[in-house]
């Protein structure tokens, strides 16, 4: 059968008696499956225990895919999280976002985001001028997948970035800024080594600040202010956890990152 132009969804889950060890989720033209399957598996075995390791290849069926592109990337170096924040915050405000939802989006990720103070799996949806949330569930949060580059365009942006974590981090930002409802998109990880965090949103593009947080933090996140009056919870959450999105890299996409040593790492 032809292959050509038919994507696949290969996702991986290793766990150690029934507890979460170590995950992936890659979207890929189907020759890459095998590759992209070894690739998880080997990330598992590299995980420590684990029990169980599950991989699920789902074919994404034609014409279910669509495009958005990637959001310009811009690196502001910070002394400490408090600069980190308060510029964070400024970026917040100049699009739109209130002041209140700013202040609690930041205590939110900075003390774990889930009603009994743990990481949440998924974001937190929050009203950009009311600060309500609107996720469906506050425990697990909104979950974004089914989004990837191609192969080639990853392999670009990993190349002049060095970190696979910020791959990451700038596709899923670029998946959420291209919702209407979306005003910004703010996050850090709950890495206790890893500080950078960023704003993100289809009007500035995905702005990495180098502190959002302390080393040994266990604490991150991620909030994505919307319009409550466009954003429709069923449709908008469906379209974040399942629409099947490439992030296309265009010609002229900017790509400022400015090298800094964070502690431990090279970002
Ligand atoms: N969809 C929605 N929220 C998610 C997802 C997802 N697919 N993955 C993680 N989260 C939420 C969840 O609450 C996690 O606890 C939190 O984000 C942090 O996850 O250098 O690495 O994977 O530019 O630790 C940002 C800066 C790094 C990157 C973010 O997040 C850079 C990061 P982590
Ligand atoms: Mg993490």
């Amino acid at each position: 059968m032809d292959d050509a132009g038919r994507w696949a969804s290969v996702r991986m889950r290793a766990s150690w008696r029934g507890r979460h060890v170590s995950g992936g989720e890659r979207l890929v033209p189907r020759a890459h499956v095998t590759t992209t399957a070894s690739r998880l598996l080997a990330r598992a075995a590299s995980a420590g225990h684990t029990d169980r390791v599950t991989l699920t290849v789902d074919e994404i069926s034609a014409g279910a895919l669509v495009t958005a592109p990637a959001l310009d990337v811009r690196t502001v170096c910070v002394a400490d999280p408090t600069e980190g924040r308060a510029l964070a915050t400024a970026a917040l405000r100049d699009l739109g976002v209130a002041e209140y939802p700013c202040g609690a989006a930041m205590s939110l990720l900075a003390s774990g985001p889930s009603p009994n103070g743990g990481p949440m799996r998924g974001a937190v949806i929050m009203d950009h001028l009311s600060g309500s949330r609107l996720e469906p569930n506050s425990e697990r949060g909104v979950r974004v997948s089914r989004v990837d580059m191609q192969p080639e365009d990853r392999a670009r942006v990993r190349a002049l970035a060095a970190s696979e974590r910020f791959v990451d981090a700038l596709i899923l930002a670029s998946k959420v800024a291209s919702l209407g409802c979306v005003i910004a998109d703010l996050g850090w990880s709950d890495d206790p080594e890893y500080t950078p965090g960023y704003v993100a949103s289809a009007a500035r593009g995905y702005e990495r600040f180098t502190h959002l947080k302390d080393t040994g933090s266990p604490f991150g996140g991620r909030v994505y202010f919307v319009d409550a009056a466009t954003f429709d919870a069923a449709a908008d959450v469906a379209r974040l956890e399942a629409q099947p999105t490439v992030i296309a890299l265009s010609e002229g996409l900017r790509l400022e990152t400015v090298p800094v040593e964070i502690p431990g790492r090279f970002v």
